[in-house]
């Protein structure tokens, strides 16, 4: 075991590198997972890892922050609950000469060049392909959507929003109706479609429903049951992370698609610091990992089955 570690993480010299690692919450199961694969990653390279969890604040974070330059880590991880707001305290970590990474989500122009780097995916592409899955399955049909947004100022919402508007800008037919925060939470998901239903005289003209990802899809596949409406039959969904209740939704026939990405951001974030500060590496801006679609015809029980243990 030890052998393959070392194998795994040739930046093993990183033993007695401490990272903080400033975390949203546990808003979502792919969250969760980010959260445990972190762990883990630490782990496989010797480093020594401290997590605040935010609980969705981004005063919470700052503090955070300011607390690991008081403890004088070796590098900062932070997950950005929204894009504004950072220089202030991103300077304060620079003058303490603290590399930041970000992870999972961006953060505004204005305060990049304070940041190592950056991992995420590319949630642009993310609602673009969510929205040109859509235009394809429904072909030249009219089609209303409506849509549950992320939390109000996080990149990914934004981006997630602006891909999938992109993708049937040339498809006329094609209708966001409706389109609400739900926080990214399973129940604000289920809340909002709740309400959107009630807009929409019972739901019985909503086509589809786009979620910026699958817990809120997971709350609003509840809310369509309860109303009596059949999701991922008369209703298609599509949402965006891979987690394994959508694909237990896929298999009981109740949800359509999704577009996967990986929760572990982590394991090339603690790469870019170790080379960094043991070579000197400078990294590029933005390390990107993929997203792909996957459709409920595309075997979700083996999904399902491969997402077991990595603590979604
Ligand atoms: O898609 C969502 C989470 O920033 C990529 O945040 C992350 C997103 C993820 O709460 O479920």
């Amino acid at each position: 075991a030890t052998v393959l570690t070392a194998m795994a993480a040739p930046g093993a010299s990183a033993a007695g590198l401490t990272v903080g690692f400033s975390q949203i919450g546990s808003e979502s199961g792919w969250r969760a997972a980010e959260t445990s694969v972190t762990k883990s990653e630490a782990q496989k390279r010797g480093v020594t890892l401290k997590i605040a969890d935010a609980q969705q604040k981004q005063e919470n974070q700052i503090k955070a922050i300011r607390s690991f330059v008081a403890q004088g880590v070796d590098a900062i991880f932070l997950a950005p609950v929204v894009a504004t707001g950072w220089d202030a305290v991103l300077r304060e970590a620079r003058e303490a000469k603290i590399p930041v990474v970000l992870l999972d989500r961006d953060i505004d122009p204005s305060g990049k060049d304070l940041t190592l780097t950056a991992v995420t995916s590319d949630s642009v592409h993310e609602g673009k392909v969510a929205g040109e899955w859509l235009a394809k399955t429904v072909g030249s049909k009219p089609c209303n959507v409506v849509e549950l947004q992320g939390t109000v100022g996080a990149s990914v919402a934004t981006n997630r929003k602006k891909g999938f508007e992109q993708a049937i800008t040339g498809t006329p037919t094609i209708k966001i109706v409706r389109s609400q925060t739900g926080d990214f939470t399973r129940s604000k998901g289920k809340e909002v479609m709740e309400s959107f239903i009630k807009a929409e005289g019972g739901g019985k003209a909503i086509c589809a429903v786009y979620a910026h990802n699958d817990d809120m899809m997971v709350g609003a596949i509840q809310a369509m049951k309860e109303a009596g409406l059949k999701p991922g039959r008369d209703i298609l969904t599509v949402s965006i992370d891979g987690v394994p209740d959508i694909f237990k939704a896929m298999m009981a026939g109740d949800a359509n698609a999704t577009v996967e990405l990986t929760p572990n951001m982590a394991g090339p974030a603690f790469d870019a610091v170790i080379a960094y500060k043991t070579k000197g590496t400078v990294p590029p801006k933005w390390i990107q990992t993929e997203s792909k679609l996957f459709t409920a015809a595309d075997n979700p029980q083996a999904v399902y089955d491969s997402k077991k243990g990595l603590g979604y």
